[in-house]
């Protein structure tokens, strides 16, 4: 099922048949594999299930940050979205862990198709979600019967995926630093597995997106523009139908631009939401996503904040849902 649960105004409904759940499971040890990765992935890569596995330690070290096992506040007793679980804050520890300073990039991601032959769900599917704005004009009429019914601003579209960003006849050629995007929760996993990486726990993004902050808002503190400045790529103006864009992008930016935080991670908030290991309210089948993306305004969507999150179905994909990976020490 090809479902894309978006938060947009889904999240209220389904929230009310889950218990309450913290969302900040440790499971790192499920995620990497203890063979190398280049014999274990191979054309036959989608054929292949989960892994069980040890830990992964072994990876290549540049463009990520040690960050340092300790004990953090999480989420916040202020929810701005009570229905996602914000709160309460609590205590929680963390080991330490490597995490990329950057999104997941389509040159990054390219690479990895390159090596392996790997085809996302989204191109099995044929279709991704894609935002209405970024539709060429000359597709959005034969769309307009394919929109998400309670965000109606998301149009399923043929052929849209990780390389064909807007459909056939797009391409990533001028946005290889930009984030891959249209990936879903299993292409995630399956990326970082095969880079010898996993993805990062909520619990392990929320810290890193903190950076030793305590109970900011933002990865930088709690003033959105500091100085006047744009410190994340998101939208500016009136949701959804005016972007003015002053922050310099309509959509993704390349994951190396705006300031890095104090552990020197850039896009910690905005640009691209970011996929973690941890299950939403218990459901397999659902993953927590952080960080908000270049679609959301406060007005409407303030989760570009540390402690917000949201979900999305483990096979879904969207035009503004990417991905980041970590990696265990020892
Ligand atoms: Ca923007
Ligand atoms: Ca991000």
């Amino acid at each position: 099922m090809y479902l894309i649960l978006l938060y947009l105004t889904t999240v209220l409904s389904i929230s009310l048949i889950y218990a309450s759940d913290c969302g900040c499971h440790l499971n790192r040890n499920s995620q990497c594999s203890n063979e190398e990765p280049h014999n274990k992935y191979s054309k036959t890569f989608n054929e292949g299930g989960d892994s069980d596995t040890k830990t992964c330690t072994s990876f290549d070290k540049s463009d990520m940050v040690l960050i340092e096992a300790a004990t953090f506040e999480m989420g916040t007793d202020k929810p701005v979205f009570e229905s996602d679980h914000e709160g309460p804050a609590r205590n929680v520890s963390v080991d330490s862990f490597y995490l990329d300073k950057f999104e997941v990039s389509n040159g990054k991601f390219s690479e990895f198709v390159l090596k392996t032959g790997y085809k996302t769900e989204a191109e099995e599917f044929g279709d991704s979600f894609i935002f209405e704005m970024l539709v060429p004009e000359s597709e959005r009429e034969k769309y307009k019967d394919f929109r998400a019914v309670q965000a109606p601003w998301w149009i399923k579209m043929k052929g849209v995926t990780w390389k064909h960003p807007e459909g056939e006849g797009s391409t990533i050629n001028d946005r290889l630093d930009h984030p891959v995007i249209h990936v879903s929760w299993t292409d995630a996993k399956k990326y970082c597995e095969f880079v010898g990486k996993r993805l990062p726990t909520e619990a392990e993004w929320e810290m890193a997106c903190r950076a030793g902050l305590r109970q900011k808002l933002y990865p930088w503190g709690n003033k959105l523009t500091p100085k006047g400045e744009h410190w994340a790529n998101i939208w500016q103006g009136d949701f959804p139908l005016t972007n003015t864009a002053e922050d310099g992008y309509l959509s993704t930016a390349p994951v190396d631009s705006f300031p890095a935080n104090k552990f020197g991670l850039h896009h910690m908030a905005g640009n691209v939401w970011e996929w973690t290991q941890d299950n939403w309210l218990n459901d397999p089948d659902a993953k927590v996503k952080k960080g908000g993306s270049y679609l959301c305004h406060e007005s409407y969507c303030w989760r570009y904040r540390c402690a917000a999150r949201s979900f999305n179905t483990k096979d879904s994909s969207a035009g503004n849902l990417g991905f980041r990976c970590a990696g265990d020490v020892k």
